[in-house]
């Protein structure tokens, strides 16, 4: 049975071209081909819907468009341009879902689901997104909707350019069916081959033929493709928010005072945020720590690393080390302590391990940690708990 959930696919119409008619009111109604020049043997980034009704396509060899279109307007790719607006087209996405995931530079799929309450039916959401981005970028787009990424995909490109198409579970024999089977998204060349050597030509055919002969035939992709082409896509959109840092806290039910309790409670927060890390192939440089003494006094330190890492022992003697600067005497009770690392780096931009640890004893560390979190991950968190968790724990009873 799948979830039921609302998710948009968004791509802008010939982009590049249309960003350039707008920039140059002369161009628009005219065949424009933006890409790589003749002299260099360029290829079309992409052409307005004037040129295309020439043939000229993405990718072609600047060349050959130029035979099919010497009338054509062409221009080189001013991509620091069209990044710009990209960013401005994701700015209006967010304001419809925090769910957004990019595909490319003109395209996202944005999860709605349980957005109607505060802008309407999925369509009216749709028809929002697409006026603001008219009225404020001058720009069109193609929206598709469905109750999954696969069928939100292939909506937004029924009716391009500026189009609206919802597709709905009763459309599938209708709509999905008679489509060929390269509008499979996400298979590859070779899987489509073998469909078609297989004599399949269009989705329903493949809908209609038996999985077990599938499976015999294709092998471990066939319950993935059969499912496609009866409409069902589990693939949930993907939200890249930019994390900028990842933190922990602990509200203690009752005031503490006890240096030991303060140290394993930022253990187990460290411990936690750094496999988080690994998991995202983050490493970070500021460690922060708050403190929240009774009653609501809080306050923060912070310390600065001189090299990016997600390595427990190292955030943690970090961590330590700032809980020491706050001298606690076991007079001040604190309510809140908690934890926190920003100044991230992805883990494959760092060649450098810190100078000062031994690199073998460092792999080894890497390793046991890689080990801990694949235990984790299968059996939950709480499996694994380090020997000074289980004192504190003993100490408790
Ligand atoms: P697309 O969304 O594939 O194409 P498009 O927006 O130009 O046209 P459509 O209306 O069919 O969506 O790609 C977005 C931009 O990416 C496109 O404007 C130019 C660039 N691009 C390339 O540079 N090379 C390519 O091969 C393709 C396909 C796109
Ligand atoms: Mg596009």
């Amino acid at each position: 049975m799948q979830s039921l959930r609302t998710i948009l696919h968004l791509d802008m119409d010939a982009f590049f071209a249309s960003i350039e008619q707008r920039d140059h009111p002369e161009l628009r109604g005219k065949p424009v081909i933006v890409g790589g020049s003749i002299k260099e043997r360029g290829v079309v980034a992409t052409c307005s819907y004037e040129a295309r009704r020439f043939g000229v396509h993405s990718a072609m060899p600047t060349v050959q468009a130029k035979r099919l279109c010497p009338n054509g307007i062409f221009l080189p790719v001013d991509r620091k341009k069209y990044v710009a607006v990209s960013k401005q087209l994701f700015r209006i996405l967010e304001r419809y879902s925090p769910v957004i995931e990019p595909l490319s530079i003109d395209e996202a799929f944005l999860d709605v689901t349980g957005c109607e309450k505060l802008f309407g039916s999925s369509r009216s959401i749709a028809l929002q997104i697409k006026q603001s981005i008219q009225r404020e970028l001058y720009l069109s787009a193609s929206v598709g909707i469905s109750y999954n990424k696969f069928l939100a995909k292939l909506a937004s490109d029924l009716k391009k350019p500026n189009g609206l198409v919802e597709i709905k579970p009763e459309d599938l024999t209708r709509i999905l069916h008679p489509l060929p089977i390269s509008r499979f998204w996400g298979i590859g060349k070779k899987t489509e081959e073998k469909l078609q050597r297989l004599g399949l030509r269009t989705i329903g055919d493949v809908a209609r033929m038996s999985i077990e002969s599938m499976r015999q035939r294709i092998g471990s992709l066939a319950d993935h493709i059969y499912q496609l082409s009866h409409g069902i896509d589990e693939r949930p959109v993907k939200a890249v928010r930019e994390v900028k840092s990842i933190s922990q806290e602990t509200t203690f039910a009752t005031d503490v005072t006890a240096i030991r309790v303060l140290e394993s409670a930022l253990l187990e927060q460290v411990t936690t945020i750094a496999r988080n890390m690994r998991r995202k192939q983050f490493a970070g440089k500021t460690i922060t720590l708050k403190l929240r003494f009774a009653p609501f006094q809080t306050v923060t330190k912070r310390h600065t690393l001189s090299f990016p890492t997600a390595d427990d022992h190292t955030l943690y003697a970090a961590a330590k080390q700032l809980l020491n600067h706050f001298e606690i005497s076991g007079t001040k009770a604190i309510r809140l302590i908690g934890v926190s690392v920003s100044q991230f780096s992805h883990i494959s931009d760092i060649q450098q391990i810190s100078l000062f640890e031994d690199i073998h004893a460092a792999t080894k560390k890497k390793e046991l940690a890689k080990a801990v979190d694949a235990i984790k991950d299968r059996f939950g968190e709480h499996i694994l708990t380090r020997a000074s968790l289980i004192q504190k724990e003993g100490q408790n009873e």
